[in-house]
């Protein structure tokens, strides 16, 4: 059972099916028991809870909304859902779910052979395989496009060269689906652990996301076999494609860290004295709160929309990118907000405020950053690309 009640202000749950309800409750509770008691810990020690990948598999958390091979089959708004408990819990667990899911499954499903889906899918939806997803590189981030990793067809296998870094799961990962050029077009690799030539070292010394396990990915003259090319797409389009669907779950997950600080925030400011009376009956804290209630309440009007959108097949992805900066952007600075109203002990693990506020930094930053969707939008509304 959940100890947490939520914030459903403009009663969305009413919007919400008896089955997404209970997929939600289900979430809720998993993390209530089985992530916040040991968050803490390993955000210290900057390990990632392994205990918890075949149990998310069992849950049906791992790309929760593809169909067959073993996936849950469930629709956006439970994936969306299940992406904002999760996130209260920690984003490096959210994350965890969304590359393995989006980023990882998601493009095997869609573009990849029916042995390759056959081989991988049913693994890594039972958490029993993990899976990375390599786009960026060292001098390539915001611009992708820009990628030197190369793949060069010698007749019977291609021979990979190059690096990516910044790659959640990549240390840990059985499978990374790896975007290289082949003859000067993105074209997407399975890559597998193990294979000679390929390394893939844990980055360390971050103060960001420290329960996810980032790395860099080694590619010196990997022979990958033919079969390993997702065979169903080419160009860029392919990586971005992925990066709508997770976008897309961060844009609920970043509200889930935000009602975790918002919950922590009620609790702290009612029963803290100062003054010889709660700080929660100064105007200035009833006004922050407020102004937190109003940003979740529109926040989850955004995302609970894009799910719909997105159920019905009318999703652009430019409505992602709005969503993905807006929910990021209210769930940092309602996490600074609360660290402030939380005063000194705003900086302590017994709260989970620094924890959320660190690890948003790095949400907000990838998966494109604030000012990357910025111009997203800016080229939808006046049609000049300011990357060009
Ligand atoms: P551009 O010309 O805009 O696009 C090239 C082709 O792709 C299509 N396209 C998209 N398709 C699907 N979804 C999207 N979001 C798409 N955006 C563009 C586009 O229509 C075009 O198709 P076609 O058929 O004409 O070829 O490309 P550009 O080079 O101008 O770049 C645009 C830009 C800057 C927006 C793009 O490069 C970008 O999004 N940059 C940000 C990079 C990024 O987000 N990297 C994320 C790496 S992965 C990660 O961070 C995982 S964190 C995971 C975790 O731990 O949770
Ligand atoms: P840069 O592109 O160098 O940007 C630096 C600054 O310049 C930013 O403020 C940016 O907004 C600004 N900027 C860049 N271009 C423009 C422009 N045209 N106009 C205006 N401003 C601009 N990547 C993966 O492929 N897979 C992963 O699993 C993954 N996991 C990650 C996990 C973590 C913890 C982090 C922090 C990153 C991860 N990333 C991953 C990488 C992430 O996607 C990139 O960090 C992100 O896309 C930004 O690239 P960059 O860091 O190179 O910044």
């Amino acid at each position: 059972m959940a100890t947490y009640a939520g914030i459903d202000f403009y009663n969305t749950d009413d919007m919400l099916t008896e089955e997404e309800r209970s997929v939600r409750d289900t979430v809720r509770g998993w993390v209530d028991e089985r992530v916040l008691p040991i968050i803490e810990g390993h955000s210290t020690a900057g390990t990632f809870p392994m205990e918890l990948c075949k149990e998310m598999g069992e849950m049906g958390f791992l790309g929760a909304n593809l169909e067959g091979y073993g996936c849950p089959g469930l629709n956006n708004v439970c994936y969306g859902l299940i992406c904002q408990e999760l996130e209260r819990g920690d984003s490096a667990v959210r994350s965890f779910a969304s590359v393995q899911g989006s980023l990882v499954m998601f493009p095997i499903h869609a573009y990849g052979s029916e042995d390759q889906k056959n081989k991988w899918l049913p693994k890594l939806a039972a958490g029993e395989a993990i899976g990375c997803f390599g786009l960026t590189e060292p001098d390539h981030g915001s611009d992708p496009g820009g990628m030197v990793t190369k793949a060069v067809d010698m007749g019977d296998h291609y021979l990979l060269n190059g690096a990516k870094m910044w790659i959640t799961n990549g240390t840990l990962a059985d499978v990374a689906v790896v975007w290289a050029k082949l003859d000067g077009v993105v074209r997407g690799f399975l890559v597998e652990k193990g294979m000679e030539g390929f390394t893939a070292p844990e980055m360390m010394g971050k103060h960001s996301l420290r329960a996810s396990v980032t790395s860099e990915l080694v590619f010196d003259d990997v022979k990958l076999p033919k079969g390993n090319i997702l065979p169903g797409v080419q160009g860029l389009k392919g990586p971005l494609s992925c990066l709508n669907n997770a976008r897309y779950g961060i844009s609920w997950g970043a509200l889930g860290a935000a009602m975790g600080c918002f919950d922590a925030t009620v609790n702290y400011t009612t029963t803290r004295i100062q003054f010889g009376k709660p700080i929660a009956s100064f105007q200035l804290i009833q006004n922050k709160l407020a102004w937190m209630l109003r940003e979740i309440t529109k926040g989850q009007l955004l995302v609970l929309r894009l799910a719909h959108l997105k159920d019905e097949g009318k999703l652009i992805h430019q409505q992602v990118s709005l969503a993905k900066m807006n929910n990021c952007d209210i769930a940092i600075q309602i996490a600074r907000t609360a660290r402030d109203m939380h005063g000194a002990n705003g900086i302590l693990n017994e709260y989970p405020i620094m924890r959320h506020m660190a690890n948003l930094e790095s949400v907000i930053t990838y998966e494109g950053t604030h000012d990357i969707h910025n111009l997203v939008l800016g080229r939808w509304i006046t049609g000049i690309s300011a990357f060009e």
